[in-house]
Protein backbone atom coordinates (compact mmCIF):
# COMPACT_ATOMS: atom_id res chain seq x y z
CA UNK A 1 0.00 0.00 0.00
CA UNK A 2 1.19 3.35 -0.95
CA UNK A 3 0.12 6.85 0.12
CA UNK A 4 -2.11 8.70 -2.63
CA UNK A 5 -3.08 12.14 -4.01
CA UNK A 6 -6.47 10.72 -5.99
CA UNK A 7 -8.29 14.23 -6.61
CA UNK A 8 -7.22 17.57 -6.98
CA UNK A 9 -10.53 20.83 -7.59
CA UNK A 10 -9.96 24.10 -8.41
CA UNK A 11 -12.35 27.19 -7.70
CA UNK A 12 -11.80 30.08 -9.75
CA UNK A 13 -13.78 33.32 -8.21
CA UNK A 14 -15.78 34.97 -11.57
CA UNK A 15 -14.71 38.37 -11.00
CA UNK A 16 -11.12 39.17 -12.30
CA UNK A 17 -9.00 42.63 -12.98
CA UNK A 18 -6.59 42.78 -16.00
CA UNK A 19 -2.95 44.90 -15.60
CA UNK A 20 -4.91 47.57 -17.74
CA UNK A 21 -7.69 48.10 -15.39
CA UNK A 22 -5.64 47.44 -12.48
CA UNK A 23 -2.71 50.64 -13.50
CA UNK A 24 -5.40 52.71 -14.93
CA UNK A 25 -7.14 52.45 -11.25
CA UNK A 26 -3.66 53.21 -9.43
CA UNK A 27 -2.39 56.13 -11.67
CA UNK A 28 -5.34 57.74 -11.61
CA UNK A 29 -5.23 57.35 -7.68
CA UNK A 30 -1.36 58.35 -7.32
CA UNK A 31 -2.25 61.66 -9.81
CA UNK A 32 -4.87 62.18 -7.64
CA UNK A 33 -2.77 61.96 -4.59
CA UNK A 34 0.21 63.82 -6.18
CA UNK A 35 -2.57 67.09 -6.69
CA UNK A 36 -3.80 66.69 -3.07
CA UNK A 37 -0.50 67.19 -2.05
CA UNK A 38 1.24 69.18 -4.52
CA UNK A 39 2.72 71.57 -1.85
CA UNK A 40 4.19 69.54 0.49
CA UNK A 41 5.80 67.26 -2.62
CA UNK A 42 7.16 70.73 -4.24
CA UNK A 43 8.76 71.27 -0.04
CA UNK A 44 10.19 67.98 -0.28
CA UNK A 45 7.98 66.55 3.08
CA UNK A 46 6.47 63.89 0.90
CA UNK A 47 7.37 61.98 -1.87
CA UNK A 48 5.38 61.92 -5.24
CA UNK A 49 3.87 58.62 -5.94
CA UNK A 50 5.41 56.80 -9.08
CA UNK A 51 3.16 56.04 -11.96
CA UNK A 52 2.41 52.00 -12.41
CA UNK A 53 2.40 50.39 -15.98
CA UNK A 54 1.45 47.16 -17.38
CA UNK A 55 3.67 46.49 -19.46
CA UNK A 56 6.32 46.49 -16.51
CA UNK A 57 4.25 44.22 -14.63
CA UNK A 58 4.11 41.18 -17.56
CA UNK A 59 7.78 41.62 -18.40
CA UNK A 60 8.94 41.96 -14.08
CA UNK A 61 6.38 38.79 -13.69
CA UNK A 62 4.54 37.31 -15.90
CA UNK A 63 1.33 38.06 -14.76
CA UNK A 64 -1.14 39.38 -17.12
CA UNK A 65 -4.50 38.93 -14.97
CA UNK A 66 -5.63 38.15 -11.47
CA UNK A 67 -8.81 36.86 -10.58
CA UNK A 68 -10.76 38.51 -7.31
CA UNK A 69 -13.23 37.40 -4.62
CA UNK A 70 -14.64 40.92 -4.61
CA UNK A 71 -14.31 43.65 -7.20
CA UNK A 72 -16.28 46.02 -5.93
CA UNK A 73 -14.10 48.58 -4.28
CA UNK A 74 -11.26 47.23 -5.25
CA UNK A 75 -10.52 49.73 -8.13
CA UNK A 76 -12.53 52.68 -6.93
CA UNK A 77 -9.50 55.05 -6.25
CA UNK A 78 -11.89 56.61 -3.15
CA UNK A 79 -11.34 53.00 -1.37
CA UNK A 80 -8.58 51.21 -3.01
CA UNK A 81 -9.85 48.12 -1.65
CA UNK A 82 -12.17 45.32 -1.80
CA UNK A 83 -15.45 45.28 0.05
CA UNK A 84 -16.86 42.01 1.95
CA UNK A 85 -20.20 42.34 3.45
CA UNK A 86 -19.66 41.10 6.88
CA UNK A 87 -21.46 37.67 7.37
CA UNK A 88 -23.66 36.98 10.75
CA UNK A 89 -22.02 33.93 12.74
CA UNK A 90 -24.39 31.75 11.11
CA UNK A 91 -23.93 31.98 7.93
CA UNK A 92 -21.24 30.32 5.89
CA UNK A 93 -17.90 32.42 6.18
CA UNK A 94 -16.24 33.47 2.66
CA UNK A 95 -13.37 31.31 3.28
CA UNK A 96 -15.59 28.54 3.83
CA UNK A 97 -17.57 29.08 1.01
CA UNK A 98 -14.61 29.30 -0.99
CA UNK A 99 -12.90 25.82 0.44
CA UNK A 100 -15.91 24.10 0.33
CA UNK A 101 -16.43 24.55 -3.61
CA UNK A 102 -12.57 23.28 -4.10
CA UNK A 103 -13.32 20.44 -2.19
CA UNK A 104 -16.81 18.95 -3.70
CA UNK A 105 -14.51 19.32 -6.93
CA UNK A 106 -11.64 17.40 -5.46
CA UNK A 107 -14.18 14.96 -4.01
CA UNK A 108 -15.48 14.30 -6.97
CA UNK A 109 -12.62 13.78 -8.77
CA UNK A 110 -10.72 11.23 -6.57
CA UNK A 111 -14.85 9.64 -6.66
CA UNK A 112 -14.86 10.06 -2.54
CA UNK A 113 -17.55 11.35 -0.49
CA UNK A 114 -17.88 12.78 2.88
CA UNK A 115 -17.71 9.72 4.64
CA UNK A 116 -14.21 8.57 3.08
CA UNK A 117 -12.71 11.51 4.85
CA UNK A 118 -12.15 11.68 8.28
CA UNK A 119 -9.34 14.91 8.41
CA UNK A 120 -10.08 18.53 7.19
CA UNK A 121 -6.89 20.26 6.52
CA UNK A 122 -7.36 24.41 5.79
CA UNK A 123 -3.82 25.83 4.76
CA UNK A 124 -3.52 28.90 3.85
CA UNK A 125 -1.44 32.27 4.24
CA UNK A 126 -4.33 34.43 6.12
CA UNK A 127 -7.61 33.02 7.94
CA UNK A 128 -10.25 35.64 8.39
CA UNK A 129 -10.58 34.36 12.15
CA UNK A 130 -8.65 32.46 14.46
CA UNK A 131 -11.14 30.30 15.94
CA UNK A 132 -13.39 28.58 15.68
CA UNK A 133 -11.37 26.87 12.56
CA UNK A 134 -12.24 27.25 9.51
CA UNK A 135 -11.40 23.53 8.82
CA UNK A 136 -14.13 22.97 11.59
CA UNK A 137 -16.44 25.09 9.71
CA UNK A 138 -15.83 22.93 5.88
CA UNK A 139 -16.12 19.57 7.95
CA UNK A 140 -19.57 20.27 9.56
CA UNK A 141 -20.56 21.58 5.95
CA UNK A 142 -19.34 19.12 4.15
CA UNK A 143 -20.69 16.47 7.26
CA UNK A 144 -17.71 14.72 7.70
CA UNK A 145 -16.77 13.31 10.73
CA UNK A 146 -13.46 13.17 12.06
CA UNK A 147 -11.39 16.68 12.97
CA UNK A 148 -10.31 19.94 11.56
CA UNK A 149 -7.92 22.72 12.14
CA UNK A 150 -6.32 25.14 10.20
CA UNK A 151 -2.12 26.21 9.04
CA UNK A 152 -0.58 29.11 8.59
CA UNK A 153 2.45 28.77 6.40
CA UNK A 154 2.55 31.78 3.38
CA UNK A 155 3.31 30.29 0.29
CA UNK A 156 3.81 26.86 1.23
CA UNK A 157 0.46 26.29 3.31
CA UNK A 158 -0.52 23.84 0.55
CA UNK A 159 2.50 21.63 0.34
CA UNK A 160 3.40 21.58 3.87
CA UNK A 161 -0.08 20.61 4.65
CA UNK A 162 -0.14 17.98 1.85
CA UNK A 163 2.89 16.76 4.23
CA UNK A 164 0.80 16.67 7.31
CA UNK A 165 -2.08 14.85 5.33
CA UNK A 166 0.60 12.08 3.83
CA UNK A 167 2.31 10.92 7.27
CA UNK A 168 -1.35 11.13 8.62
CA UNK A 169 -2.27 8.17 6.20
CA UNK A 170 0.86 6.59 6.63
CA UNK A 171 0.68 5.99 9.83
CA UNK A 172 -2.82 4.47 9.58
CA UNK A 173 -4.52 7.35 11.34
CA UNK A 174 -6.71 8.32 8.78
CA UNK A 175 -8.10 6.93 6.19
CA UNK A 176 -9.18 9.89 3.88
CA UNK A 177 -7.59 13.66 4.13
CA UNK A 178 -9.26 16.56 2.43
CA UNK A 179 -6.34 19.35 2.24
CA UNK A 180 -7.49 22.83 1.29
CA UNK A 181 -6.24 25.95 0.43
CA UNK A 182 -8.89 28.67 0.40
CA UNK A 183 -6.60 31.87 -0.65
CA UNK A 184 -8.06 35.46 -0.19
CA UNK A 185 -5.29 37.31 -0.53
CA UNK A 186 -7.03 40.71 -2.10
CA UNK A 187 -7.85 41.74 1.57
CA UNK A 188 -3.99 42.44 2.58
CA UNK A 189 -3.00 43.82 -1.01
CA UNK A 190 -1.63 47.33 -1.01
CA UNK A 191 -3.59 48.45 -3.92
CA UNK A 192 -2.00 51.76 -3.45
CA UNK A 193 1.33 50.35 -3.78
CA UNK A 194 3.08 50.30 -7.39
CA UNK A 195 5.94 47.37 -6.28
CA UNK A 196 3.20 44.89 -4.83
CA UNK A 197 -0.73 46.06 -6.01
CA UNK A 198 -0.08 43.83 -9.02
CA UNK A 199 1.15 40.17 -7.48
CA UNK A 200 -1.99 38.59 -5.78
CA UNK A 201 -5.38 36.70 -6.95
CA UNK A 202 -7.81 34.82 -5.45
CA UNK A 203 -8.69 31.47 -5.90
CA UNK A 204 -9.20 28.55 -3.74
CA UNK A 205 -7.65 24.53 -4.54
CA UNK A 206 -8.15 21.05 -2.88
CA UNK A 207 -7.12 17.97 -2.78
CA UNK A 208 -7.48 14.44 -1.78
CA UNK A 209 -4.94 12.08 0.09
CA UNK A 210 -5.56 8.12 1.16
CA UNK A 211 -4.15 4.89 1.03
CA UNK A 212 -3.80 3.16 -2.61
CA UNK A 213 -6.06 0.44 -0.82
CA UNK A 214 -9.06 2.51 -1.21
CA UNK A 215 -7.94 4.68 -4.22
CA UNK A 216 -10.70 4.73 -7.53
CA UNK A 217 -10.14 7.42 -8.70
CA UNK A 218 -8.35 7.65 -12.80
CA UNK A 219 -5.82 10.06 -12.36
CA UNK A 220 -4.12 9.23 -8.94
CA UNK A 221 -0.38 9.48 -8.38
CA UNK A 222 1.97 7.96 -5.21
CA UNK A 223 3.51 10.25 -2.99
CA UNK A 224 7.23 8.89 -3.04
CA UNK A 225 8.42 11.64 -0.81
CA UNK A 226 8.24 14.83 1.10
CA UNK A 227 10.64 17.67 2.42
CA UNK A 228 9.56 21.02 4.25
CA UNK A 229 12.05 23.23 4.90
CA UNK A 230 11.82 26.98 6.65
CA UNK A 231 14.59 29.51 6.91
CA UNK A 232 13.93 32.41 8.85
CA UNK A 233 13.61 36.09 6.75
CA UNK A 234 11.92 39.71 6.99
CA UNK A 235 11.96 40.16 3.14
CA UNK A 236 8.40 39.47 2.92
CA UNK A 237 6.22 40.08 5.69
CA UNK A 238 2.83 41.51 7.24
CA UNK A 239 2.30 42.50 10.50
CA UNK A 240 -1.34 42.86 10.96
CA UNK A 241 -2.13 40.87 13.90
CA UNK A 242 -4.87 40.01 16.33
CA UNK A 243 -2.69 42.44 18.52
CA UNK A 244 -3.04 45.31 16.12
CA UNK A 245 -5.58 46.64 17.94
CA UNK A 246 -4.07 47.02 21.01
CA UNK A 247 -0.71 48.37 20.01
CA UNK A 248 -2.81 51.48 18.62
CA UNK A 249 -1.14 51.23 15.39
CA UNK A 250 -3.12 52.17 11.93
CA UNK A 251 -4.51 49.05 10.27
CA UNK A 252 -4.22 50.80 7.04
CA UNK A 253 -0.52 51.52 7.00
CA UNK A 254 1.53 49.89 4.79
CA UNK A 255 3.40 47.57 7.23
CA UNK A 256 0.40 45.95 8.24
CA UNK A 257 -0.34 45.12 4.70
CA UNK A 258 1.83 42.24 2.50
CA UNK A 259 5.40 44.06 1.51
CA UNK A 260 8.00 42.66 0.45
CA UNK A 261 12.01 42.91 -0.59
CA UNK A 262 11.41 41.82 -3.87
CA UNK A 263 14.44 42.11 -5.36
CA UNK A 264 16.50 39.99 -2.41
CA UNK A 265 13.67 37.62 -1.92
CA UNK A 266 14.23 36.96 -5.93
CA UNK A 267 18.38 36.29 -5.19
CA UNK A 268 17.91 34.40 -2.27
CA UNK A 269 14.57 32.19 -3.02
CA UNK A 270 15.61 30.97 -6.40
CA UNK A 271 18.83 29.00 -5.35
CA UNK A 272 17.34 27.79 -2.08
CA UNK A 273 14.19 26.38 -4.40
CA UNK A 274 16.40 24.68 -6.58
CA UNK A 275 18.93 23.16 -4.37
CA UNK A 276 15.48 22.09 -2.00
CA UNK A 277 14.21 20.40 -5.38
CA UNK A 278 17.10 18.42 -6.80
CA UNK A 279 18.63 17.31 -2.76
CA UNK A 280 14.70 16.15 -2.38
CA UNK A 281 15.22 14.49 -6.01
CA UNK A 282 18.43 13.11 -5.01
CA UNK A 283 17.55 11.61 -1.56
CA UNK A 284 15.00 9.25 -3.77
CA UNK A 285 17.39 8.04 -6.76
CA UNK A 286 15.78 10.44 -9.09
CA UNK A 287 17.69 12.72 -11.60
CA UNK A 288 16.14 16.06 -12.27
CA UNK A 289 16.20 14.98 -15.98
CA UNK A 290 13.86 11.95 -15.08
CA UNK A 291 10.94 14.24 -14.08
CA UNK A 292 8.24 15.08 -16.50
CA UNK A 293 6.45 18.00 -15.01
CA UNK A 294 7.66 20.55 -13.11
CA UNK A 295 4.31 22.00 -10.89
CA UNK A 296 6.30 24.76 -9.16
CA UNK A 297 4.75 27.50 -7.03
CA UNK A 298 3.65 30.64 -9.29
CA UNK A 299 4.93 33.83 -7.85
CA UNK A 300 7.05 34.94 -10.88
CA UNK A 301 7.54 33.47 -14.32
CA UNK A 302 11.73 34.66 -14.64
CA UNK A 303 11.99 32.89 -11.13
CA UNK A 304 10.06 29.65 -12.55
CA UNK A 305 12.76 29.78 -15.34
CA UNK A 306 15.29 30.27 -13.32
CA UNK A 307 14.89 27.63 -11.01
CA UNK A 308 14.52 24.95 -13.56
CA UNK A 309 17.51 26.41 -15.49
CA UNK A 310 19.90 25.87 -12.78
CA UNK A 311 19.23 22.31 -12.60
CA UNK A 312 18.42 21.38 -16.17
CA UNK A 313 21.07 23.49 -18.17
CA UNK A 314 18.09 24.87 -20.16
CA UNK A 315 14.90 26.46 -20.27
CA UNK A 316 12.19 24.03 -19.21
CA UNK A 317 9.27 23.51 -22.05
CA UNK A 318 5.86 25.22 -20.91
CA UNK A 319 4.92 21.35 -21.05
CA UNK A 320 7.74 20.09 -18.56
CA UNK A 321 6.97 23.78 -16.28
CA UNK A 322 3.12 24.64 -16.52
CA UNK A 323 2.77 28.39 -16.02
CA UNK A 324 -0.49 29.47 -14.87
CA UNK A 325 0.58 33.16 -13.54
CA UNK A 326 -0.65 34.66 -16.17
CA UNK A 327 -3.88 34.32 -15.97
CA UNK A 328 -4.27 33.42 -11.98
CA UNK A 329 -1.14 35.41 -10.45
CA UNK A 330 0.63 34.84 -7.40
CA UNK A 331 -2.21 32.40 -5.41
CA UNK A 332 0.24 32.45 -2.28
CA UNK A 333 -0.06 28.54 -1.61
CA UNK A 334 -2.35 27.71 -4.38
CA UNK A 335 0.02 28.32 -7.07
CA UNK A 336 1.76 24.65 -7.47
CA UNK A 337 -1.94 22.90 -7.00
CA UNK A 338 -3.59 25.16 -9.76
CA UNK A 339 -0.83 23.84 -12.02
CA UNK A 340 -1.05 20.22 -10.67
CA UNK A 341 -4.78 20.70 -11.09
CA UNK A 342 -4.67 22.25 -14.77
CA UNK A 343 -1.70 20.21 -15.90
CA UNK A 344 -1.79 16.15 -14.46
CA UNK A 345 -4.35 13.82 -16.45
CA UNK A 346 -1.67 13.75 -19.84
CA UNK A 347 0.72 12.54 -17.89
CA UNK A 348 1.48 8.20 -18.49
CA UNK A 349 2.03 5.61 -15.34
CA UNK A 350 5.20 5.67 -14.09
CA UNK A 351 5.73 9.21 -15.18
CA UNK A 352 7.16 11.41 -12.34
CA UNK A 353 7.16 15.13 -11.73
CA UNK A 354 7.38 17.39 -8.46
CA UNK A 355 5.28 20.08 -7.02
CA UNK A 356 7.07 22.59 -5.05
CA UNK A 357 6.21 25.93 -3.07
CA UNK A 358 8.69 28.72 -2.02
CA UNK A 359 7.88 31.99 -0.22
CA UNK A 360 7.28 33.78 3.01
CA UNK A 361 8.81 32.26 6.21
CA UNK A 362 10.99 31.71 4.32
CA UNK A 363 9.55 28.53 3.59
CA UNK A 364 10.01 25.88 1.09
CA UNK A 365 7.94 22.42 0.71
CA UNK A 366 8.08 19.59 -2.20
CA UNK A 367 6.49 16.60 -2.86
CA UNK A 368 7.72 13.94 -5.44
CA UNK A 369 4.83 12.41 -6.97
CA UNK A 370 4.02 9.46 -9.37
CA UNK A 371 1.13 8.44 -12.08
CA UNK A 372 -0.06 5.36 -11.26
N1 LIG B 1 5.28 49.82 -12.70
C1 LIG B 1 6.38 50.42 -13.18
N2 LIG B 1 7.57 50.36 -12.58
C2 LIG B 1 7.66 49.66 -11.42
C3 LIG B 1 6.55 49.01 -10.87
C4 LIG B 1 5.32 49.11 -11.55
N3 LIG B 1 4.21 48.50 -11.10
N4 LIG B 1 6.92 48.37 -9.75
C5 LIG B 1 8.22 48.63 -9.60
N5 LIG B 1 8.68 49.42 -10.59
C6 LIG B 1 10.02 49.96 -10.76
C7 LIG B 1 10.79 49.92 -9.46
O1 LIG B 1 10.46 51.01 -8.64
C8 LIG B 1 12.21 49.96 -9.96
O2 LIG B 1 12.56 51.26 -10.30
P1 LIG B 1 14.06 51.79 -10.01
O3 LIG B 1 14.94 50.89 -10.82
O4 LIG B 1 13.99 53.20 -10.47
O5 LIG B 1 14.26 51.62 -8.53
C9 LIG B 1 12.14 49.15 -11.25
O6 LIG B 1 10.77 49.17 -11.66
C10 LIG B 1 12.58 47.73 -11.06
O7 LIG B 1 11.96 47.24 -9.88
P2 LIG B 1 12.34 45.91 -9.18
O8 LIG B 1 13.82 45.79 -9.12
O9 LIG B 1 11.56 45.77 -7.91
O10 LIG B 1 11.75 44.90 -10.28
P3 LIG B 1 11.96 43.37 -10.41
O11 LIG B 1 12.39 43.10 -11.78
O12 LIG B 1 12.74 42.78 -9.28
O13 LIG B 1 10.46 42.83 -10.27
C11 LIG B 1 9.10 41.71 -8.65
C12 LIG B 1 9.72 43.01 -9.10
C13 LIG B 1 8.11 41.27 -9.73
C14 LIG B 1 8.35 41.91 -7.36
C15 LIG B 1 10.20 40.66 -8.51
O14 LIG B 1 11.25 41.13 -7.73
C16 LIG B 1 9.70 39.37 -7.89
O15 LIG B 1 8.77 38.74 -8.36
N6 LIG B 1 10.40 38.90 -6.86
C17 LIG B 1 10.04 37.66 -6.20
C18 LIG B 1 9.06 37.98 -5.20
C19 LIG B 1 8.37 36.79 -4.68
O16 LIG B 1 8.32 35.73 -5.21
N7 LIG B 1 7.77 37.00 -3.57
C20 LIG B 1 6.99 36.00 -2.98
C21 LIG B 1 5.94 36.72 -2.33
S1 LIG B 1 4.56 35.80 -2.13
C22 LIG B 1 4.57 34.89 -0.69
O17 LIG B 1 5.52 34.45 -0.20
C23 LIG B 1 3.23 34.71 -0.08
C24 LIG B 1 3.00 35.75 0.95
C25 LIG B 1 1.61 35.60 1.46
C26 LIG B 1 0.57 36.05 0.48
C27 LIG B 1 0.29 37.50 0.54
C28 LIG B 1 -1.00 37.86 -0.15
C29 LIG B 1 -1.38 39.33 -0.11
Amino acid sequence: ASVVISGVGLWTPIHSITNEELVDSYNAWADQFNAKNSDAIAEGEIEAKPLSSAAFIEKASGIKSRYIYSKEGALDINRMRPVLEVRRDDELSDQAEMAIAAAKKALTAANKNANDIDMVIVSCAYTQRSYPAIAIEVQSALGIEGFGFDMLVACSAATFGLQRAVDAIKAGSSKGVLVINPELTSPQVNYMDRDSHFIFGDVATAVVVENSETCQSAHSFDVLSTKCITSYSNNIRSNFGYTTRVTDQDPYSDDMLFHQNGRKVFKEVCPMAAEHIESHLNSQGIQVEDLKRWWLHQANINMNLLISKRLLGRDATIEEAPVVLDEYANTASAGSIIAFAKYHDDLSAGDIGVICSFGAGYSIGSLILRKR
